[in-house]
């Protein structure tokens, strides 16, 4: 981004700008009673669900400590799918639950310790069917 690029009177600004971006989501929270305030900057992955399968997460690091929103996006004809996701010990650190299809659901999720991180399905037997996967955090 460029906040100020300087020339000389009467001749006109030139810079060099880099129009790639990423998208990144500021999440904030306020506790009313107490104006406390807690916020972070999470990355985004997007998920795509498919029946049986998820697309989008293979191949997928992130590092250790890192806040991340997971995006389910339903692209199935019918089926509700939804994306638990599991830590290293096999703890659930939280979920999108059934999402229709064509929607969209999220959570946000803060991977705390360095391993292989498991998700799948829990509606029936999709994950047998094959929705499921791992990524890892170094
Ligand atoms: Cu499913």
């Amino acid at each position: 981004m460029v906040r100020r690029v300087w020339a000389l009177r009467g001749t006109r600004p030139a810079t060099t700008v880099d129009r790639r971006y990423q998208w990144l989501y500021v999440y904030g929270f306020v506790r009313p009673a107490t104006g406390q305030s807690w916020w972070a900057l999470a990355p985004t992955v997007t998920i795509e669900a498919m029946d049986y399968s998820y697309d989008g997460l293979a191949g997928t690091t992130f590092t250790k400590g890192e806040t991340v929103e997971f995006r389910l996006h339903n692209e199935a004809p019918e089926e509700k799918h939804e994306l638990e996701i599991f830590g290293p010990d096999g703890d659930a650190l939280g979920e999108v639950g059934p999402t229709k299809p064509g929607a969209t659901g999220h959570v946000v999720v803060t991977l705390a310790d360095a391993g292989t991180y498991r998700v799948n399905c829990g509606i029936d037997d999709h994950a047998d069917k094959g929705m499921k996967g791992t990524f890892t955090v170094t």
